[in-house]
């Protein structure tokens, strides 16, 4: 019918967020406007990696970010382009990235009660190979307005409002958490509107793949190795799990959130904190797993419980399905 070739009911993000929005009687739509700035964040990066190499964007820029690592041209334009997104959204009071080494206070003219914490480009070793990559944010409200203070960012993962990441691969995918369920939408190029296309994920309970750096094995600890050894050679008779490992922390969490396992980013005996950073990395992934019916463990507790001492601590991660984090929380002794 004339009917299918002319879907003007999509569900798009913006319709989306007012509807949750429409729950709850005292928001002014504050947060939806945020999100949309975020939005227009995402889909400015979206078409800078897609055009990457055309453009010769891609190569040093001559400094380092506050890790000492290489920085990448699309890092540095990627968060250059969120700091402007969320600082003129007007909704925002205090700004964490990846690539600051400072928390970035909003001017009081442009302030609002949303803190964002957010790596602009996550897996950009990735980039000159054309894996997908993304950009991971947390959102927390500030206590008071007017007095944004650094305890305000050092908050346990589980006061996030929403987390979500944006995956640029094959297509252009947006998940996101408001706190009620886990949701993904896709960016229709012809529109420029991220469409509802994964409603209400969960991730299945039990998982056939797991995914980790196996090159730091020498270095793992004892429950870890026991861990990764039992997906290769189960001893209770069952099939093994398949390994999968990109990388990229997004493609690898997306993967998993839609077809179960594990992704693990486990201490070892040279990085005793793992690699991944606890505020816009684990936070959010464990926040939309959690959502999604999953769990996220650090080897000693719940990801989310985690009270962060600095903005760009790390934390060992192990996620995904219930099932598999529960295995992983025998070996550790955590119950
Ligand atoms: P980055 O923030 O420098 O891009 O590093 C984070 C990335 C994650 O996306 C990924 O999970 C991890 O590093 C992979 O690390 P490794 O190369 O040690 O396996
Ligand atoms: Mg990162």
């Amino acid at each position: 019918s004339t009917e299918s070739y002319h879907r003007t009911d999509l569900m798009t993000i913006t319709r989306h967020v007012l509807n949750e929005q429409s729950k709850h009687p005292e928001a002014r739509g504050d947060f939806t406007i945020l999100i949309n700035h975020i939005v227009l964040g995402c889909k400015y990066v979206c078409s800078a990696v897609n055009k990457a190499g055309l453009a010769k964007l891609i190569g040093l820029a001559g400094n380092s970010n506050v890790q000492g690592e290489e920085q990448k041209k699309l890092d540095v334009l990627s968060n250059e382009v969120f700091l402007k997104a969320l600082i003129s959204s007007g909704r925002t009071c205090i700004l964490v990235s990846e690539e600051n080494e400072e928390p970035i206070l909003v001017e009081p003219s442009k302030r609002g009660r949303y803190i964002v914490v957010f790596d602009p480009l996550d897996g950009s070793s990735n980039i000159d190979c054309g894996v997908s990559i993304g950009t991971i944010f947390g959102i927390y409200t500030v206590k008071d307005q007017e007095n944004p203070t650094l305890e305000d960012v050092l908050r346990p993962g589980k006061t996030m409002v929403a987390a979500g990441y944006c995956m640029y691969g094959s297509s252009c995918t947006l998940v996101l958490s408001t706190g009620s369920g886990v949701n993904g939408f896709t960016l229709d190029p012809s529109l420029g509107e991220f469409i509802l296309t994964h409603p209400n994920i969960k991730i299945p309970k039990t998982g056939k793949i797991y995914s980790v750096n196996e090159g730091n094995a020498s270095n793992w600890d004892e429950p870890t190795a026991k861990y990764v050894e039992n997906c290769k050679f189960p001893r209770d008779g069952s099939s093994p799990k398949s390994l999968r490992y990109i990388g990229s922390m997004v493609a690898d969490i997306h993967r998993t959130l839609l077809y179960g396992g594990i992704f693990m980013y486990p201490a070892d005996k040279k990085s005793p904190n793992g690699k991944l950073r606890l505020l816009y990395e684990v936070f959010p992934m464990s926040y939309l797993m959690e959502q999604a019916g999953g769990q996220a463990f650090t080897g000693k507790q719940r990801a989310l419980d985690l009270i962060p001492k600095k903005i760009h601590e790390r934390s060992p991660i192990f996620i995904g399905s219930h099932d598999d984090v529960e295995e992983i929380k025998e070996l550790y002794g955590a119950f």
